[in-house]
């Protein structure tokens, strides 16, 4: 399979050719300008220039009644040559929908734009990409129209995709902030799609008001456990409590499902300043969520709009979406890094209604929450809350600055190597080979710390001379990321970590995978956090809140269950560290497979604006060329999995010391209570 690159965007005008014609509170949101808008911002980042351009076409009958009957296809149809009045009797048919002369048209195209996306990354021709339509689709049935919606866009796509490239497993992930029940109900007893979705619930006060939108509805028969709904019980939620939600909830269950094909139903009514969510998630949490998928599915990626009615927050989060799709830098995470309580009481409940599908889930061994903060509680949200976020102008305000905070401009280099002399090595294309040592003073002021004796390799020294000049460079931001083939990786660590430090880095992450060099452990102040992931954790250390050690040993051809930790540990760890430079090392005897490896590599990649520095011992060709890859921006397009369950005793030792933890990292929390 030759490897898939670039990023398709699906875009047509013509979509915005249908408007609401008549007076309805309700349904005046949705507006022809959440397509344009957000089409011209894509533009003025220079976003929409850099994807490959798709023209939509019309869906046919067919592919309509994948999911629709052909009754409620011929309502549809009927609108095109209806009179207002037809048209306004039409849409009070069907909850919160209305059907304007063009809707027809427009829905044909929108759901077209959609199986062209589907088609274009199924086929190779792209890795990845969005289809910014209009209408939107989960929340129609196989016979209604609702809540904007008329044909389901992402579950035909998921249908089709099924039908035409004959795929085992699907994974929708639907982040806007309502639920996706037309999703739902599509799915609910097919175990061939996993069907995730959070939403503004408040225990059944929101719209549209469903128990089945609850988290004990699991799906039926054959497909239960393959439905996973998060009901968020307050308003207000953000960027911690979605890291937490993926981090601890839907990432765990779906390395352990290990889908083929990734869809998105990507509504941006749940980040700041909508007035239907009223939560606070910013653009660059949906650059976080995006880069999470990124390494499920070999990188088959397709996101579908959805919902989202503050035309600023919409278009700048559509932006920071393709942005991390086309393989950029992750922004840095803003706000608070520890989820609200609300947040936890769902995700534990929803974590013990799934316990019974999901290995992963199981061995955790949570049960729901037994009495729930709010339930007997109906105070509404205070006005000032509800009335914040329908403060539109406010929240345009707001993202003028912020997005002129987090965006940077991008580095001249994107991944630097330091590859030792006459070695041979396959880097991809975008790698640049650092040729220049850094002057003789720099290196004498980071060696002046180690004992001579120990640079009496000169590969070594010449190596780490390198590697000096390639640090300057991250920290001047003129490298992204790099790669350091050392003859000792451990050793080198120990000087990167130095020099960082010399440098003027606040906060270095330093994730350390096997033995590591006694220099390595220094400083517990802070400025350095340490990991280091071993098969034998050293006699008597115990973790402090800055030198951690995680013991690890699974792996084997079978697949590996090293996702357990990484998503719910390193990850938590490293978000709630809010590190400035990573450093990855590869030292001898490491515990964990190449693929952990290489998985550790691209997540890590969503922290500390994806500066990172990956020494790898400069025997292991392989994992380097790999690794490179991923650090150019091309996600590994291997299958990363099987994945396999990790066992109990790891899984307990595990939760042991993220109960420990949790006080000092929060996003290490994953439940309410015990
Ligand atoms: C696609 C979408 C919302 C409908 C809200 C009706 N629909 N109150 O976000
Ligand atoms: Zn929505």
């Amino acid at each position: 399979e030759a490897m898939a690159s670039g990023t398709a965007l699906i875009y047509d005008d013509e979509m915005t050719t249908y408007k609401l014609l008549w007076d309805d509170p309700v349904c005046a949101i949705e507006v022809p300008e959440r397509l344009s808008r957000s089409y011209e911002r894509l533009q003025h980042y220079g976003l929409a220039q850099r994807c490959v351009r798709l023209p939509v076409r019309e869906a046919t009958d067919q592919e309509i009644t994948l999911v629709h009957s052909p009754e409620y296809l011929e309502v549809v149809k009927s609108t095109q040559t209806m009179n207002e009045e037809e048209l306004q009797k039409t849409s009070e048919k069907y909850t919160a929908v209305y059907f304007h002369q063009n809707s027809y048209r427009c829905a044909k195209l929108s759901l077209g734009g959609a199986l062209q996306l589907v088609d274009a990354v199924l086929s190779g021709d792209v890795r990845n990409g969005m289809a910014l339509v209009r209408p939107p689709g989960h929340h129609s049935y196989r016979d209604q129209g609702n809540g904007f919606c008329v044909f389901n866009n992402v579950a035909v796509a998921a249908k089709y995709a099924q039908k035409k490239y004959n795929l085992q497993r699907i994974l929708i992930v639907d982040w806007d902030v309502h639920h996706g029940q037309g999703i739902q109900y599509t799915f609910e007893d097919d175990p061939s799609v996993l069907y995730f979705s959070w939403h503004r619930y408040e225990h059944m006060r929101y719209w549209p008001n469903l128990s089945e939108s609850n988290y004990d509805a699991v799906g039926k028969g054959k497909g239960a456990g393959f439905n996973v709904n998060l009901p968020w019980n307050k308003i207000g939620m953000g960027n911690a409590d979605y890291i937490a939600a993926f981090l601890h909830v839907l990432l765990p269950v779906t390395f352990e499902f290990d889908p083929d094909l990734v869809l998105v139903s990507a509504g941006y009514d749940s980040g700041i300043g909508d007035p239907e969510g009223c939560m606070r998630a910013t653009p660059e949490c949906f650059s976080h969520l995006t880069h999470l998928l990124m390494n499920l599915a070999r990188g088959k990626l397709c996101a579908v709009l959805e919902g989202g009615y503050h035309l600023r927050s919409l278009s700048e989060s559509v932006c920071t979406t393709v942005r991390t799709l086309l393989g950029d830098a992750v922004p840095g995470l803003t706000g608070e890094m520890a989820p609200c309580y609300s947040a936890l009481e769902s995700m534990q409940n929803v974590q013990a209604a799934l316990a019974p599908y999901w290995q992963c889930l199981s061995l955790n061994g949570i049960g729901p929450v037994t009495r729930c903060s709010t339930e007997d509680d109906p105070a509404p949200e205070p006005v000032s809350a509800q009335q914040q976020c329908a403060d539109t102008a406010a929240t345009d305000h707001f993202l003028e600055l912020h997005m002129k905070d987090i965006l940077r401009p991008a580095a001249a280099v994107t991944t630097s190597a330091v590859i030792p002399d006459g070695l041979k090595c396959v880097l991809p294309a975008g790698v640049q080979i650092v040729k220049q040592s850094a002057p003789s003073e720099q290196i004498d002021a980071a060696f002046s710390a180690f004992t001579k004796a120990r640079f009496n390799n000169s590969d070594v020294l010449h190596s780490a001379g390198k590697m000096l000049t390639v640090l300057s460079n991250l920290k001047a931001d003129q490298t992204r990321n790099a790669v350091v083939l050392s003859p000792d990786a451990s050793l080198s660590a120990a000087v990167a970590l130095r020099e960082t430090l010399l440098l003027g880095f606040e906060r270095v992450f330093c994730v350390h995978v096997g033995d590591t060099d006694p220099e390595l452990r220094i400083g517990d102040d802070g400025k350095s956090l340490f990991l280091r992931i071993c098969g034998a954790l050293p006699a008597a250390v115990p973790n402090t809140k800055y030198q951690l050690s995680l013991k690890w040993t699974e792996t084997s051809d079978e697949g590996s269950g090293f996702f357990y930790p990484l998503l719910r540990f390193v990850l938590p760890l490293g978000y709630s560290y809010r590190p400035d430079v990573i450093l990855l090392a590869v030292g001898s005897n490491a515990s964990i497979g190449s693929k952990d490896i290489l998985l550790l590599a691209s997540l890590l990649q969503g922290l500390a604006e994806g500066r990172i520095l990956a020494i790898i011992p400069e025997w292991e060709s392989e994992l380097t060329t790999a690794i490179s890859s991923s650090l150019v921006g091309c996600p590994t397009t291997k299958h990363l999995g099987p994945y396999k369950c990790p066992t109990k005793e790891c899984v307990d030792a595990l939760k042991e010391e993220q109960r420990m933890l949790q006080v000092e990292w929060e996003l290490l929390r994953s439940y309410a209570a015990d």
